[in-house]
């Protein structure tokens, strides 16, 4: 029984042998973020029971009110990681600014590695005891050691990323991440209180099988994306290859996760409400790079509907994108609508 067993840290080792630049740094970074996770899970798998429920009574950058489990989520996962010298600074959904780690020790080079994460995605799920995620991406400094990170270290586009992953409490808690060499899921053991691996080497499926989109906004969305929608159903003249069966969440990470293990796409177009001012409600940062990113590494793609996610180089800490995100064909489907209708 224990014979296959291989722990997050045995698999990142053996990832290392691909890279022999690679240095253990990384390695324990991914670890941190696991021990957050670790934490984070303990506490979503007793939200019923505990306080940890319900609002915080404060509001984020993005005005959503927090519940008291993004608070906790948040400030976990920045004691987790601002005192090990691997992160010079960090970028969070939950906060308007950066969070730039000084060194407590002047001749201590600021941490190498910029963190990028949204604590907890769907939040306002967690009462109905829906499954959440965490979603995070990690990319090199820019800027000089020496110094405190800058927000230019966190603008970065999805394609410069170093690694990017997610951790999907649902019926178990998964890690799932890519450090550029396969997407590889790891199975929280509780009993062990370990990642233990069991998706390696994740690839899309060739044929999908899920399509995921809040249809209630459908009316609002631009006419390529109604047209996209409809050939999914298969209203138009073109068939997909294999009819869809519809699943929706309504929290990204399951959604993003099932597709990503059984073939599908997820979309969330830009509304049109306001024909002159369209507004994207995902954050490009937070939600649309990392997991752009994963799709990418296993056979996907994630696009805005007009060009890949990954080649959106970020303004603003953050800014929001529509998201057609899974299996390759369906999103460039999708792009070639919006191409010739808008
Ligand atoms: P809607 C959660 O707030 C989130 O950011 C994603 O996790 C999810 O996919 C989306 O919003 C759900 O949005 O408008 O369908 O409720």
């Amino acid at each position: 029984m224990f014979s296959k067993i291989i722990t997050m840290e045995q698999h990142i080792l053996e990832q290392e042998r691909v890279y022999p630049e690679a240095t253990g740094t990384f390695t324990n970074l991914l670890y941190d973020i696991a021990l957050a996770a670790k934490i984070i899970s303990r506490e979503i798998r007793r939200a019923g029971l505990g306080n940890i429920l319900g609002e915080a009574g404060t509001v984020n950058v993005q005005g959503e009110e927090q519940m008291r489990l993004d608070v906790f989520a948040n400030e976990t996962f920045i004691r987790m990681n601002s005192y090990t010298g691997r992160v010079g600074v960090m970028a969070t959904e939950e906060l308007e600014s950066i969070v730039s780690i000084v060194p407590d020790n002047p001749a201590m080079a600021g941490g190498k590695y910029v963190l990028i994460f949204d604590p907890v995605d769907g939040s306002s799920n967690i009462a109905a005891n829906v499954s959440v995620g965490t979603i995070f991406s990690i990319y090199r400094r820019k800027s000089p050691l020496g110094a405190p990170g800058t927000v230019e270290d966190c603008l970065q586009p999805g394609r410069d990323m170093a690694a990017a992953g997610y951790v999907l409490y649902g019926s178990s808690t998964m890690l799932v991440y890519t450090a550029g060499n396969g997407v590889h899921g790891f199975t929280l053991e509780p009993s062990l209180g370990e990642f233990l691996l069991s998706h390696p080497a994740i690839c899309m499926p060739a044929l999908p099988r899920y399509s995921s989109a809040n249809v209630s906004y459908e009316r609002l969305w631009s006419p390529g994306a109604q047209r996209f929608h409809r050939y999914l159903q298969g209203m138009e003249s073109e068939k997909p290859v294999v009819g869809l069966s519809a699943r929706y969440v309504g929290s990204l990470v399951a959604d993003f996760h099932r597709n990503l293990l059984n073939g599908g796409i997820f979309y969330y177009p830009s509304s049109y409400a306001n024909p002159v001012n369209p507004r994207a409600k995902l954050r490009l940062l937070y939600e649309a790079a990392p997991l752009g990113y994963i799709a990418h590494h296993a056979g996907g793609y994630a696009s805005d509907g007009t060009r890949s996610i990954l080649d959106i180089v970020p303004t603003e800490l953050h800014q929001r994108t529509a998201l057609f995100i899974g299996d390759r064909g369906l999103v460039q489907k999708a792009e070639g609508y919006i191409h010739d209708l808008g």
